[in-house]
Order: structure tokens, then C-alpha cells, then sequence
């Protein structure tokens, strides 16, 4: 085969790839419907990133830059267009953001030309991972975002890390103004921007931890106020959300996206981590809080909401289901982009009706077997009365 002749066929299955239709599976659990090919994966990227189309420099028709995954990404609905700000992982293991396009948002995505270029901050980062973004009430879209960096008091140890939060906003997802990263006294991951302002403050969603990996004695969702987002600094935190003994937050949790407002409250996406013999475990679930005070409580249905399944489970770090997208559609539809493994990236369907009656009439976690009992005997008894 002649070298043009490759390029065709490295081309035409590249496209038939990007041109697979999506369907959803067919058993549903009434709250959601997950659909059966990921949207995104390493072999979605262009080709143009990946290989050097010259005969005379890449004889071989080599992959020059090898991609790992495509996973961990933003979304925003924005002029009618599902946009997604991607977690790109190289086989170097840093990872980028890259936007991907679809005009229906369960199919046919596909990258912008380029990956974002992204300002650093005064002290530049190692590697960046995990965008959520926010519309803010203030006009602007911003991104926050882990910054990782080589923990330097620890120069002993390569593995020694710290993660921090770091802020940039855009009105395009083209071009981005880096703020200063948060000012925090601990290490920062998963941190959100609420999107409207609370007692004419910036708002955000937190996780304090005590190294890269641990949170340590404290962790938990927490809450803060922020006076000035271009300097922001948090001066005081409260949990909104802990961590709680054997549930599936018992190790660890974090805000997913931004919340989404409705009528009955702010509804939350959050991960809950929990060990296993076999190492973490991550999971989905939702939590509601107040309309009028976000950082209060008012539901939250025990248990998860949604787990690797198949061969979700299966990839660079098992069993990890993760999400830091959403998307809201005009006739109430939810988009819910997560991750499985690390890996690659997928859509569940859902409405905004369903979730809020998923969080308001699931019952919520009992803390022990007993409880957890009462509470299956009640829908037991229950049945049988409307039999
Ligand atoms: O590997 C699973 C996830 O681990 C981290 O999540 P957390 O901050 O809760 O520990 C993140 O690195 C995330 O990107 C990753 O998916």
C-alpha cells in the first residue's frame, strides 16, 4: 500500500469512528439512561496530533504523539452547541484541555483543532486536570481547575505533590485570562464556582486536604466566600458535605459540576470514594441544598447514584466512575458527562423533573444495617398496601 493510500484508510476509519451513532442502552433505572459507545476516548483526538503526515520524515507512518485518555471534562451549552473541555492525558502523562463539539450532545463529538493554550500562573504548573465550569451571573465563564506540582519541600521524594486550585475565565472557550490560583491554607482539589453571587460574593465549593492524595483528618465538601475572584483567598471554610463511616463517602467526596438551580433547590453532582481490598472505589451521587442558602443540606439519597458497570470498570484506574460535567438543556433534559477508569468519557440522560423526585423521595442513608432493614421492610409494607 502506497503511502497516500495509508493515510486514506488511517483517515477513513478516524471518521467512521467520529460518525458512530450513539444509542441508549436498553434497561434504564428509571432515573437515568446511560447510552452504549463513550463519547470521547484517546482515539477520538485529530490525527493531526498524532501523527506527522510528511512521507519523507515519517516514513513509517508512525504516531509521533501517542494519546493515553479523554476523560474528566466541563461542559457548557453555549450559542446551541454541546462543548466539552476535556481532561486530554499524552502517553506522557500530562494532561491538557482540548474542547470537543457536538450539535446534540450525546454523539458525533469532535475536537477543536487545537488544544487550549492555557496562561500559567506566576509559578507554573506541572500538570493541569479536571475543569469545572461556571456561567457566572457576572457575564464571565469561568474554569477552575487542578494546578499539580512537585511538592518542593519533600525534594527526597519524586512523588511528593501539591494540588491547588487555579482560575481562568473566558467568554469563548478560546481565549482564557489566568487569575491568580486560589490562596488557600491547605491543599485544594475539585473546587466549583457557584454561579450566582451569595451576599454579593463569589461563592465556591471546596476540598480541603492535607496532601495530594489524602485529605486527612478533614475533608469533606466545604463552602466559602470569596470577596474578590481575580485575588481569591479563602479565609473561612465550612463543611457543607463530610465524609461519614461506612458509606460511600467514607474516604473521600468532591463537588462535580456546578450546581444547577431549580425550583425546589440547588442541585448537586459530587463523587464519593470509599476503599475497597482491591483499592478506592469512586462513585456519583447527588445531594439538594437550599434555594436560598446553597450551602445548606436538604436531601441527599443514600447510596450512589451512578458506578462503573462493565467495561466501565475497566482502564487506567479501576473502578472509578467520575464527573465534572453536566449540561441543562431548554426542555429540561440533563446531560451527565462521567468518566469510567480514567479513561474515556460517556453521557447519561436524565431530566432535571426525575432528578430533583430522585433526590427529594429516595430515603437517604440509615448509617447502619438495622436502619438500612426499617427502611426496605417500610417500601415492603408499602407495596402491599397498594396491591
Ligand atoms: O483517579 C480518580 C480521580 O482521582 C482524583 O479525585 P480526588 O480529587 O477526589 O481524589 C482526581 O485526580 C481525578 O482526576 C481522578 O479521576
Amino acid at each position: 500500500m502506497d503511502y497516500k493510500e495509508r493515510i486514506m484508510k488511517l483517515r477513513q476509519r478516524h471518521e467512521e469512528l467520529l460518525t458512530r451513532r450513539n444509542e441508549p442502552l436498553q434497561w434504564d433505572n428509571g432515573i437515568y439512561v446511560k447510552y452504549r459507545y463513550p463519547i470521547l476516548t484517546a482515539e477520538h483526538t485529530p490525527l493531526e496530533w498524532r501523527y506527522d503526515f510528511s512521507e519523507k520524515d515519517n516514513p513509517y507512518l508512525m504516531q509521533r504523539i501517542m494519546m493515553n485518555a479523554v476523560f474528566n471534562a466541563g461542559a457548557i451549552k453555549l450559542d446551541g452547541r454541546y462543548l466539552l473541555v476535556c481532561r486530554v492525558e499524552g502517553a506522557d502523562r500530562k494532561s491538557f484541555f482540548a474542547v470537543a463539539e457536538s450539535a446534540n450532545g450525546i454523539d458525533l463529538f469532535r475536537f477543536w483543532d487545537e488544544p487550549v493554550t492555557m496562561p500559567e500562573d506566576t509559578l507554573p504548573a506541572t500538570n493541569i486536570y479536571d475543569m469545572r465550569l461556571t456561567q457566572h451571573e457576572d457575564g464571565w465563564i469561568y474554569g477552575i481547575f487542578c494546578a499539580e506540582r512537585h511538592d518542593d519541600s519533600q525534594p527526597d521524594n519524586l512523588s511528593a505533590a501539591t494540588a491547588t486550585a487555579a482560575i481562568a475565565r473566558t467568554r469563548d472557550l478560546i481565549k482564557w485570562e489566568r487569575l491568580p490560583d486560589l490562596k488557600s491554607r491547605s491543599q485544594q482539589r475539585n473546587v466549583v464556582l457557584h454561579p450566582e453571587f451569595v451576599d454579593g460574593k463569589y461563592a465556591l465549593y471546596t476540598r480541603p486536604q492535607d496532601g495530594f492524595i489524602e485529605t486527612g483528618s478533614g475533608g469533606g465538601i466545604g463552602w466559602a466566600l470569596v470577596d474578590d475572584i481575580t485575588h481569591a483567598e479563602i479565609k473561612e471554610e465550612t463543611i457543607i458535605n463530610p465524609r461519614h463511616y461506612h458509606t460511600i463517602q467514607e474516604v473521600k467526596n468532591g463537588e462535580g459540576p456546578a450546581p444547577l438551580k431549580t425550583s425546589q433547590g440547588w442541585l448537586h453532582l459530587a463523587h464519593g470514594v470509599r476503599g475497597t481490598a482491591d483499592g478506592l472505589r469512586y462513585v456519583l451521587y447527588l445531594y439538594m441544598t437550599a434555594l436560598e442558602n446553597p450551602a445548606h443540606v436538604i436531601a441527599q439519597p443514600g447510596g450512589w447514584f451512578l458506578v462503573p458497570e462493565g467495561q466501565e470498570y475497566i482502564g487506567d484506574v479501576m473502578n472509578v466512575a467520575f464527573s465534572n460535567g453536566w449540561i441543562l438543556d431548554d426542555d429540561g433534559r440533563v446531560y451527565i458527562y462521567y468518566a469510567s477508569a480514567d479513561t474515556r468519557l460517556h453521557v447519561a440522560v436524565s431530566t432535571l423533573d426525575r432528578l430533583i423526585d430522585y433526590c427529594m423521595n429516595t430515603p437517604g442513608d440509615a448509617f447502619t444495617t438495622g436502619a438500612s432493614v426499617e427502611t426496605v421492610k417500610r417500601l415492603i409494607a408499602k407495596n402491599k398496601e397498594n396491591k
